[in-house]
């Protein structure tokens, strides 16, 4: 296996639209490069890319594929991304780690929610960006509409560089305004030829019009543009890829990946206008802000962007090459613990086959195996750089979130290692084990993701799991000041147990006067760990209960906190004063304090007034303006209250204050009301009292669920 040198390589991802062609135009563009000598096609389960058992199984693809090929004597690495907007995941690692994304348009469909997520990730990481519309020889391609699309969603960046002459049926001929030519494709091959007469002139004021908007991105290529009114094509070339660099210029070519129609075109195009990754304007940086240039002569900087178990070899981890080279046999550190590793393998990736490499230079991505321990988002090094450490892939956070048990108790453990393993090689997945909610809660982008994750536990895994909806992490409190007593008195053989507590309740407040029934002598506070407070205060007079029994007492309260009593859920903000009481001399102990405190602690809270309290959220929903009416009605129906609305291009954010118990598979709604096009974000903001008629239900749920577990 030939080793390539740096200027050689290429590194794009494929992004864009489900089922766009991505996966299609990969197979057809290792087919240009022969690497294959037949092109297989999703549909027949045979690319080199959707291998995977759930691909085969499901025909679109699931994980980022990495697989490369080569074209006038460069090397493209090309990351095959999925399409779905639950795998964004995959997506923002991918760009992460390329010179370019290659954004793929269906040209039936024009601009998708895949689209513009690609677009949107590329725009945040400042990723140079170009479109390919595809699907040319299907009957209902629109060129025309696609690029209008691409130009209103993106921008007049976004420059025609091809055109089709015959799309639909029999389509096989495409006008290249940077070559200057007719391309005619036949039997997998590409003829050249003038432009016709009836295209010429169109071409031409296309061509006038790249060559004056390419020459702006050099002040050097501006001034011959004026001179000569006119560039070169070696000094279009040059401007196109300074301009595209820069994200000055978003070109559009064509293709029919199907057909295999503008692909060696466009592999040609990239290799000569995608920056190799040490030419980029802007070097990728360390967290510390140092450049790292991708020289052969410098320290090895590798990042582990992805990572895959494998049946027979175990952890594969897939590692850009920021700096320096990387060699077989080469020992390494992992910059981000200190840990030492050796890289027995670089392994050079078509799909799932792998080829050994003595080296893979600076700026390549390959594949290794058999490291101890090394994540995603992890950086190794040379002994001597363990400084440089590559700054974190920003993975997008959950938004939605189920609550994962294993049907049969026996499996907990092997569910639990298969949800680890799961979260470890996608990181858009995460994983909580509450204790409050007594849940374990996996947070995932959507329901496709869930049902990914079903998928891998029914035929991967081979364990029956349940999903269901999170527990809500409700808060009990009183609203008004109410006085009980209990007294705890057992007598059982030889010493019995005996504690009387006296106590009054308030509702907690910031800043709240002291009540003056009972002058306090002793008072303390104490923030709970779940949020709110308790204030105990010590009101006894006369030594009715001894100073060595009120942690007692303080713990017996604390155990009710924990475990409210109208629900279960953690209490907080209340005032206990413990004004009264009575030992006795032989058998009060600290055990009969604790439960006569727990007790008289229950019953004061019932009879002041208790209430649930439920966490509000702060959501911000951005939705494609025409759809905003059908999300406020339904934010509404959620007991929303809709605080205020911003609108920017075609979109309008609303912010609103939501109950989290309502907005549980928020993401499905919002994906049905917007066609896929709306996201939201959600933090929290406050508790406060449920409805009357929803504490009802929730009392009488935790009534029946308290009743059956009897
Ligand atoms: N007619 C026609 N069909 C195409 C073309 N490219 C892809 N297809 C078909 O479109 C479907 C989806 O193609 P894929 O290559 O799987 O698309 P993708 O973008 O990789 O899909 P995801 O990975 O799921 O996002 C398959 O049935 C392909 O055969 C094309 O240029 N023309
Ligand atoms: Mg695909």
């Amino acid at each position: 296996m030939k080793i390539y040198q740096t200027s050689d390589i290429r590194n794009i991802a494929l992004v864009g639209g489900a089922k766009s062609g991505k996966t299609t135009l990969a197979e057809a563009m290792a087919f240009c490069g022969g690497l294959i000598n037949r092109r297989g096609s999703v549909d027949n389960k045979n690319t080199i890319s959707d291998y995977r058992d759930i691909e085969l199984d499901r025909k679109y693809s699931v994980e980022t594929t990495l697989m490369y090929t080569e074209y006038g004597g460069k090397k493209v690495n090309i990351l095959d991304v999925p399409g779905f907007a639950d795998y964004q995941g995959e997506l923002v690692s991918a760009l992460n780690v390329v010179e370019a994304a290659v954004v793929v348009v269906n040209a039936q469909s024009g601009v998708e929610v895949g689209t513009e997520v690609a677009n949107r990730y590329a725009a945040k990481l400042d990723s140079p960006m170009m479109f390919v519309i595809n699907h040319l020889d299907a009957e209902k391609a629109n060129f025309d509409d696609s690029v209008n699309q691409l130009k209103d969603f993106f921008g007049g960046k976004c420059t025609v560089l091809q055109f089709p002459v015959n799309q639909g049926l029999g389509f096989n001929q495409v006008v290249d305004i940077v070559a200057n030519k007719l391309l005619t494709f036949k039997d997998g091959k590409m003829e050249m030829s003038d432009i016709p007469a009836e295209h010429a002139d169109r071409a031409e004021e296309m061509r006038m019009a790249l060559v004056e908007e390419a020459a702006s991105a050099d002040d050097a290529l501006m001034e011959k543009y004026f001179e000569n009114g006119d560039l070169t094509a070696e000094e279009l070339t040059k401007a196109l890829k300074l301009a595209i660099d820069k994200r000055d210029l978003f070109p559009i070519l064509c293709t029919s990946a199907k057909e295999n129609m503008g692909v060696a075109r466009l592999l040609e195009f990239i290799g000569q206008n995608v920056p190799a990754p040490d030419e980029v304007a802007e070097a990728k940086k360390t967290k510390g802000g140092k450049e790292l240039k991708c020289n052969n002569a410098n320290p090895t900087v590798a990042f582990a962007f992805k990572s895959a178990k494998d049946k027979n070899l175990g952890e594969i981890t897939y590692l850009r090459l920021f700096d320096g080279e990387l060699a077989e046999a080469q020992d390494v550190v992992n910059s981000c613990n200190q840990s030492k590793e050796r890289v027995s393998q670089v392994l050079v990736c078509s799909g799932k086959d792998r080829q050994r490499v003595e080296k893979a230079c600076a700026g390549d991505i390959v594949c290794t195996i058999k490291l101890k321990d090394v994540k995603i988002n992890q950086t190794l090094t040379t002994p001597k750089n363990t400084d440089d450490v590559v700054n974190e892939i920003e993975f997008p956070t959950p938004v939605y979130t189920v609550a994962v048990k294993a049907a049969n108790s026996n499996d907990d453990e092997k569910v639990g290692a298969a949800l680890k393993d799961l979260c470890n090689s996608d990181r858009s997945l995460t994983l909580e084990n509450s204790r409050e909610l007594r849940q374990v809660i996996l947070g995932c982008q959507g329901e496709l993701h869930l049902n990914t994750i079903k998928w891998y536990f029914d035929n991967q895994y081979k364990l029956e799991v349940n999903f269901t909806a999170p527990n809500i992490p409700y808060r009990e409190t009183i609203t008004k000041s109410a006085e009980a007593m209990y007294r705890h008195k057992k007598q059982s053989g030889g010493s019995g147990q005996f504690g009387e507590v006296h106590m009054l309740v308030e509702p907690y407040y910031d800043g709240m006067p002291n009540q003056t029934k009972y002058p306090i002598r002793d008072t303390q506070e104490y923030p709970l760990e779940w949020g709110g407070k308790l204030v105990f205060n010590n009101c006894i007079v006369g030594g009715s209960i001894d100073a060595r029994f009120m942690p007692a007492i303080l713990k017996g309260i604390m155990e009710k906190m924990e475990q409210g009593p109208l629900t279960g859920s953690y209490a907080r903000d209340i005032v206990v004063n413990i004004y009264d009481g009575k030992m006795h001399p032989v058998d009060s102990n600290e055990t009969a304090f604790k439960i006569a405190g727990r007790t008289a602690f229950r019953e004061a809270f019932k009879q002041a007034a208790p209430k649930i309290k439920e966490p509000i959220y702060d959501i911000a929903v951005t939705v494609p303006t025409e759809s905003q009416g059908g999300v406020m009605t339904d934010l509404q129906g959620r007991r929303a209250i809709v605080m205020g609305m911003d609108a920017e291009g075609k979109y309008t954010t609303l912010r609103a204050k939501a109950p989290l118990a309502e907005m549980n598979r928020y993401c499905t709604a919002l994906s049905s009301l917007t066609s896929g096009r709306g996201t939201f974000t959600m933090t929290f903001s406050s508790y406060e009292l449920v409805p009357t008629d929803v504490q009802q239900s929730l009392l009488k749920a935790y009534e029946e669920a308290a009743n059956e577990e009897e």
